[in-house]
């Protein structure tokens, strides 16, 4: 029988694309996806298919307009439309009692017989296409993924069981988030708990999904999900125990009192239990915390899965494990965030990507048909919530939120298609909201109508233990029981809450032995021993291009892409992994880093700093599509999994950081004081003193105005703009060799990268040496004649450099490198200047700095007026300005 290949990507350009990146022996995260196939028609069904061409038409309008035609709307308030497409009679199929052979064009029969009355298919059609679950997947390009869900949904009547046992597991289910719901608006009435009031069947769908994970063999599931239900899923499924939720409502802090952080409000809880459903090993489900902004925790799930996969894989040798296997993303969206919020599309378009892929990621979009106030009709331009999804030609499943029933078969459907495929699929859960956008809102306001018809209606435990009743699966008393003793749970937990004290839960497992940072500025010996460096040296010698290897051959002279190189070598030797993630970042931006080497004929790629010894560590090269957002959220996902990775982001331009400020505004910078996460991301932003807006990151520090007393903050971040490639060296060593972690943002050079004055020696990166917050000058003849001193960051010391005077200027130089901190006590007059993002940095310098100062020194300003744009556009007056700064500086 001829097969059907499935292959991963669409074509065979693409496939040859994915041999170049996916090198199974040198880039790390790669293993080669397991070949699947389905089986083709045979040539007698080919035949029938020619033969029975009017039923074929009829059969394929079913499975491509047959959700048109669905009942899924609990309110009603969609019309169930007629769609002309379905009519038999359009395919001159009239006489409905004609037998006919059904042999390759449909799989309805169950008794293996390949005959069936036309009405008996239709019926069949009508039942599968049009009911209470419907489907979109013949947009999907691939013959055999289509033929395969086809068949998968035509024959699930046989293969999906849903005995009383589930029936009753559901409603249990269904009645105890109601219960908790009424619980909170007794206790709690003031609180906003955005209860999962009319989408219950939501914490159907993700039992179910569990349940199927953990009895396929996944260990790990990585769930993203907003604020609606959140709490009602924590704490029925998620183990969350109600008394730390009532401590917190309570007014108290969620951690214990004296760690130095501010803590979250309840929307944004998390929780992450082993669960059991009866496999012999557990399912462990890790929800992320997640910020306001809706749906950026997307990436960071998918950045977390990802990084916990490369550990499943690296402890998992068995060759059969694929992608997938282990570990599952499982993303909750809202229905008008989907479809408004651009983090969705880029971070679709991540998932099928090398070096981001998860293997597949369920979408379960909770379509309560509004959000906060606003429709469907003003809350998108597309016909389905889900519509995004078909960017990655995903498939959807509609699916009515009043049948839990269907609901759990929906997820099924999912389920098999994402273990089959290891691509994302879609579940368009429609129900409806019972309250406003929170239990204090009033919605009639402006939804008048779905506001009658929702007061009206019974709810759906309601209804389903009314079912359940009138079919005998459960009875009353059941019902009852199962209502107040979990009631009796809460009122037990609401109690327990007074005496409750919380317990840091931060630094275990693979955190175990990192420390609370203590320090606003470490300064620890980050040199690699001369012998490692020269080890990691000729590997770059080797296949550095020619010009670098000139320079190295010459002398010591280490410049700025080599002392990365060196930095990545040495700590890959001591057994760190890297992840070096951005735009183009294999050969770097500005044609400088040569990370990864392209074989000129077969295109294979070659790491060298992957092959320095057996036992090191690995670097992942991961060039990304052209995403800030999504991308930025996917390393710092990579970053809170593993202390022992180094995840770095490099935007192409420095500037470019800011499509992606949700990420640094929400995670980066607050991360750690909202949810005790910590994270070593470092975020490269090339050509940054140029280009890159700095006071962004300085608005977001906490380094205090006055820092005249010791400092001993932790920051929240670094943000740092050095001078010197040493410095480059020391820095990203830093970030692995402390005991904790802490994002570094580093406005990076251009045209330092080339400059021959800004080499260092491998002495400067030896034992002993470490980051220096501030660099002192060298220049000046006589250092107590200094009358001022000028701080200068970045590349503008050597433009200052060039032209000081030693015999003549009465002027010493500090480049302070790390303007977030500044922690020295210049001994005379202060001037601080640079001249690229200057006035913009000021603003956050001049008080801290001031504070520092001594009694009668003056803090001077020298630099650039403010500037609208980022820089002067105009090359003349750009130059003009430099000079007119540095003469002002030195005067
Ligand atoms: C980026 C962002 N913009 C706006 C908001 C404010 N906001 C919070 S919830 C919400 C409505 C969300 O609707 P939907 O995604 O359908 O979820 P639902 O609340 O209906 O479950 C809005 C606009 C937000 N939290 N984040
Ligand atoms: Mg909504």
């Amino acid at each position: 029988m001829n097969m059907l290949r499935f292959s991963y990507n669409k074509t065979a350009a693409r496939s040859a694309l994915l041999k170049r990146h996916y090198h199974e022996h040198v880039v790390y995260g790669y293993r080669v996806p397991k070949p699947r196939s389905y089986p083709d028609f045979s040539p007698e069904q080919l035949k029938n298919r020619q033969t029975q061409a009017t039923l074929v038409g009829l059969v394929n309008a079913f499975r491509a307009s047959g959700h048109r035609a669905t009942d899924l709307d609990p309110l009603g308030l969609q019309e169930r439309t007629k769609v002309p497409d379905l009519d038999p009679a359009r395919y001159g199929l009239t006489d409905m009692d004609r037998m006919v052979n059904t042999d390759g064009i449909l799989s309805l029969d169950s008794s293996g017989t390949k005959q069936a009355r036309l009405k008996d298919i239709y019926q069949a059609l009508t039942d599968t296409y049009c009911g209470h679950l419907a489907y979109e997947f013949e947009h999907i390009p691939e013959t055999a993924e289509r033929r395969w869900f086809a068949d998968f949904v035509e024959t699930m009547g046989r293969t999906i069981e849903v005995d009383d046992s589930k029936r009753r597991r559901y409603y249990e289910l269904l009645a105890r988030s109601e219960t908790f719901d009424k619980f909170m608006q007794k206790k709690f009435g003031q609180v906003k708990r955005y209860g999962l009031e009319g989408a219950e069947s939501a914490i159907v769908a993700l039992d179910e999904l569990f349940a199927l994970c953990n009895h396929a063999g996944i260990k790990e599931a990585v769930l993203g999900m907003p604020h609606r239900g959140r709490l009602n899923i924590l704490i029925d499924l998620l183990k969350y125990q109600p008394r730390k939720l009532f401590h917190k409502l309570a007014g108290n802090a969620e951690f214990p009192e004296d760690l130095p952080v501010s803590g979250d409000v309840i929307s944004h809880l998390a929780s992450s239990p082993r669960l059991n459903y009866g496999a012999s090993d557990d399912l462990h489900v890790t929800m992320l915390h997640n910020p306001s902004h809706l749906e950026a925790v997307n990436p960071v799930v998918a950045g977390y899965g990802r990084a916990k996969q490369m550990y499943l894989y690296e402890r998992n040798t068995d060759p059969a494990c694929a992608l997938g296997d282990r570990l599952i993303g499982i993303q909750v969206h809202g229905d008008a965030a989907f479809t408004g919020q651009g983090v969705i599309m880029e971070t679709l378009g991540l998932s099928n990507l090398p070096h981001f892929s998860l293997g597949g990621t369920i979408h379960v979009i909770v379509n309560n048909q509004i959000g906060y106030t606003t429709p469907a009709t003003n809350a998108r331009s597309t016909f389905y919530t889900s519509d995004i999804g078909k960017m990655i030609n995903a498939p959807v499943i509609h699916v009515n939120g009043d049948y839990p029933e269907e609901v759990a078969k929906a997820m099924r459907v999912a389920f098999e298609y994402r273990k089959m495929f290891r691509k994302d699929v879609i579940i368009d859960l429609i129900t409806f909201r019972r309250w406003g956008h929170n239990e204090l809102d009033e919605p009639s306001f402006t939804q008048p109508t779905m506001y009658n018809i929702i007061r009206a209606r019974e709810s759906v435990p309601k209804m389903y233990e009314r079912k359940m009743q009138e079919t005998s699966v459960i009875t009353g008393d059941h019902a009852q029981a199962t209502r107040e003793s979990f009631n009796q749970f809460l009122e037990d937990e609401l109690t327990a809450s007074k005496q409750y004290v919380p317990e840091a839960d931060h630094l275990t497992g693979k955190w175990e032995g990192m420390t609370m940072p203590t320090e606003a500025v470490s300064t620890i010996d980050t040199g690699a021993p001369i012998e490692v460096l020269k080890e990691v040296h000729p590997r770059l010698l080797k296949h550095h291009i020619k010009p670098r290897i000139k320079r190295l051959a010459e002398g010591p002279n280490v410049d700025w892409a080599t002392a990365e190189a060196m930095a990545f070598g040495t700590l890959l030797k001591e057994g760190y992994n890297i992840r070096l993630c951005g735009q183009d970042v294999g050969r770097g931006t500005f044609s400088q880093r040569h990370a990864m080497l392209v074989d000129q004929e077969s295109e294979n790629v070659y790491i060298p700093l992957n092959n320095i010894d057996d036992a090191q560590g690995k670097l992942e090269v991961a060039n990304s599509n052209l995403s800030e957002l999504a991308v930025l959220g996917f390393e710092y996902g990579v970053s809170i999994q593993s202390p022992n990775i180094l995840p770095i982001w490099e935007a192409q331009f420095g500037d470019f950081f800011n499509t992606a400020q949700v990420i640094i505004d929400t995670y980066l910078a607050s991360g750690e004081t909202k949810w005790l996460r910590q994270s070593g991301l470092v975020m490269l932003l090339p050509h940054g003193t140029r280009r890159v807006r700095i006071e962004r990151f300085l608005q977001l520090c906490n380094t205090p105005m006055d820092m005249s007393a010791d400092i001993t903050q932790n920051p929240n971040m670094h943000v740092v703009v050095p001078t010197t490639p040493a410095q480059m060296f020391h820095l990203l060593r830093r970030q692995m060799k402390r005991s904790f972690r802490k994002p570094l943002v580093v406005a990076g050079p251009k045209t330092l990268l080339r400059l021959a004055a800004a080499t260092s020696t491998l002495e400067d990166m030896a034992p002993g040496t470490s980051f220096q917050p501030v660099l002192k000058d060298t220049l000046a003849s006589d250092p107590t004649s200094v009358k001022r001193v000028v701080f200068v960051s970045g590349k503008l010391y050597y433009d200052l450099a060039k032209s000081y005077d030693a015999t003549t200027s009465n002027c010493g130089h500090c480049a302070a490198r790390r303007a977030c901190t500044v922690p020295t006590r210049p001994s005379a007059r202060g001037a601080v200047q640079d001249s690229r993002t200057p006035i913009r940095a000021y603003a956050f310098v001049q008080p801290r700095l001031q504070s520092l100062l001594p009694e009668g020194a003056v803090l001077n300003y020298v630099g650039r007026d403010p500037l609208a744009a980022p820089v002067t556009g105009v090359s003349k007056v750009y130059k003009a300005e430099q000079a007119a700064v540095i003469n002002a500086a030195l005067a």
